[in-house]
């Protein structure tokens, strides 16, 4: 595997990419064009200028988190084609500068759903925190209003202030597709792309769905061990495959997250890790990534993708806000430099250990 860090852009993110480079074991980042919007196309130079801005710095780029999927493709509607085109235009321009894993979600209107994201935990770090009492008891079309106030002044991914300004009209849009139909638009947009992605030997990682059910009565699909694998089958292409992440698949106490891995040889091209802590199955929080803070077991999540052979690109996901800093929840550095440390502390001990 390779150790990196999810990085937003110099305009956007509160961590520096020297600050990365300084992270012991960190060789990659995992970026964006964050400014554009889902369906737009990215140029060849708007990218190559990315990279070399990475590069410049001592570090790579490790992969594209995300390239976002346009509501048309999601909801199959007929101007579909017009952003398949684009999304496969983009897929090419990035390979034409050495990026060929894209990351990318399927969730309708909702990217990851969170209630409150600075919860106090008891050492007075704050996280990130979803209870099922609070979502049931909120207006979605308010959802952005709710949490608009904690911030801290950055735009956090999935919740861009133009997007939910439509929430109607894009809770309209979803009306009438349900599960299979989601399936069903999701195989169309994969069989379009795979001749690209095989052309270029491309990656793609869907992302779970944050939490792993179904929100606001919205379809949901990328949940548990059946539907992906699922997903598998319906395009059967080594490139479509998963971000497998610890943190989305945990929201679902019922996910056994080794055996998923195990059940997901060869097809986990990405690899966000995570630990969260329940209170009870319908109230977590984002713990620190260590075993002992929080429900999950990190070494055998470790583990798994150590025996299945996975060599991609993997992130501390989602740390806490620790030490005074003030960032994107979720994403200041201390805590997901700790995140790393310790995830390549695991992995240096599992490696050595099956020696023995
Ligand atoms: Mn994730």
């Amino acid at each position: 595997m390779e150790m990196t860090m999810r990085w937003y852009g110099s305009k956007y993110d509160t961590v520096t990419l020297q600050q990365i480079r300084q992270i012991p074991g960190v060789t990659g980042v995992i970026t964006t064009l964050y400014g554009k919007a889902a369906g737009e196309l990215w140029e060849e130079d708007e990218i190559r200028e990315l990279v070399n801005e990475v590069e410049a710095s001592g570090l790579h780029i490790s992969g594209i988190e995300s390239v976002n999927v346009h509501d048309a493709i999601k909801t199959g509607a007929p101007e579909r084609e017009v952003y398949i085109n684009n999304y496969i235009k983009t897929l090419e321009n990035l390979a034409r500068n050495n990026i060929r894993l894209v990351c990318y979600n399927f969730m309708p209107v909702f990217d990851w759903t969170r209630t409150e994201l600075a919860r106090k935990r008891p050492d007075g770090s704050t996280v990130l925190a979803y209870t099922q009492e609070a979502v049931d008891k909120l207006d979605p079309e308010k959802m952005f209003e709710s949490i608009a106030g904690d911030t801290n002044g950055t735009v956090m991914p999935g919740w861009e202030p133009e997007r939910m300004e439509r929430v109607k009209e894009l809770f309209a849009m979803y009306r009438d597709v349900d599960n299979e139909k989601l399936f069903e638009n999701l195989k169309y947009f994969l069989e379009r792309i795979m001749p690209t992605c095989d052309k270029y030997d491309i990656n793609m990682a869907i992302h779970p769905d944050d939490p792993a059910w179904s929100v606001f009565g919205l379809p949901r699909i990328i949940t548990c061990k059946e539907n992906i694998l699922r997903m598998m089958h319906m395009v059967d292409n080594p490139h479509n495959g998963v971000t497998f992440c610890s943190g989305s698949y945990g929201t679902n106490l019922k996910n056994d997250l080794p055996d998923m891995i195990r059940s997901l040889k060869g097809r986990i091209h990405f690899a966000h890790v995570r630990n969260l802590k329940f209170n009870s199955p319908t109230d977590f929080e984002e713990a620190a990534h260590l075993s002992s803070d929080g429900s999950f077991d990190m070494y055998e999540i470790m583990k798994a993708l150590y025996d299945i052979g996975f060599d991609g690109p993997i992130r501390p996901d989602h740390g806490r806000m620790i030490w005074g800093e003030t960032a994107m929840p979720g994403y200041g550095l201390y805590d997901r430099a700790l995140g790393a440390a310790y995830l390549n502390g695991l992995w240096e001990a599992i490696g050595k250990g099956s020696r023995l």
